[in-house]
């Protein structure tokens, strides 16, 4: 293998080591996928998943047997695919979470969705608002409670604190790219 492939996959694999806490990617109904058979409980499916903005579902299914559908909370619960909000039928389908809230996906096939082929997809803003609560500045009431913060221009007090040697994931992955390149050199 080159030099560079090597670098290349190297690179992919820091990428996905660094991504743990961004966004993910979810296949309906894990490695069945997206079907009728076995009786997958794709409620159960989503209940073990922690669903975030920017996250991406996958279906993936036989297009001559199946479809997927985007419907309202109304249609889902009576399986109605009359009117569909939109539909995917490639058999291998991606959507990118983009809101919070509930976002229903069934079967349009006649008998699917009755059959259990249908999902509730609920990005919780909870717990968006958590992994995201150490990016801001504590409130006047809290800070209050808390110890004094160092001015932004003035180092930390303690040069032994661990916080300081937290590298930024685009210049970790660049440091180990020249690492890499020089060993290979
Ligand atoms: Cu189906």
């Amino acid at each position: 293998m080159a030099f560079i492939e090597k670098a290349v996959v190297f690179l992919m694999m820091m990428m996905t080591a660094f991504q743990v806490s961004d966004a993910a990617v979810h296949k309906v109904g894990d490695s069945a996928g997206w079907t009728i058979i076995g009786n997958i409980d794709y409620k159960k499916w989503a209940a073990t998943k922690n669903f975030q903005v920017g996250d991406t579902i996958i279906f993936e299914y036989n297009a001559k047997l199946h479809n997927v559908m985007r419907v309202t909370h109304e249609m889902y619960k009576s399986c109605n695919a009359s009117s569909p909000l939109s539909m995917m039928s490639s058999g291998n389908d991606t959507i990118k979470i983009t809101n919070h809230g509930h976002h229903f996906f069934l079967c349009g096939v006649p008998g699917h969705c009755q059959a259990g082929q249908k999902v509730d997809i609920n990005v919780v803003k909870v717990t968006d608002a958590d992994a995201h609560a150490h990016a801001h500045a504590p409130t006047p009431s809290s800070s209050a409670m808390a110890s004094p913060v160092p001015p932004a221009n003035v180092p930390a007090p303690s040069p032994n604190n661990a916080s300081s040697f937290i590298v930024p994931k685009a210049q970790l992955i660049a440091l180990l790219a020249l690492a890499l390149s020089t060993y290979y050199a």
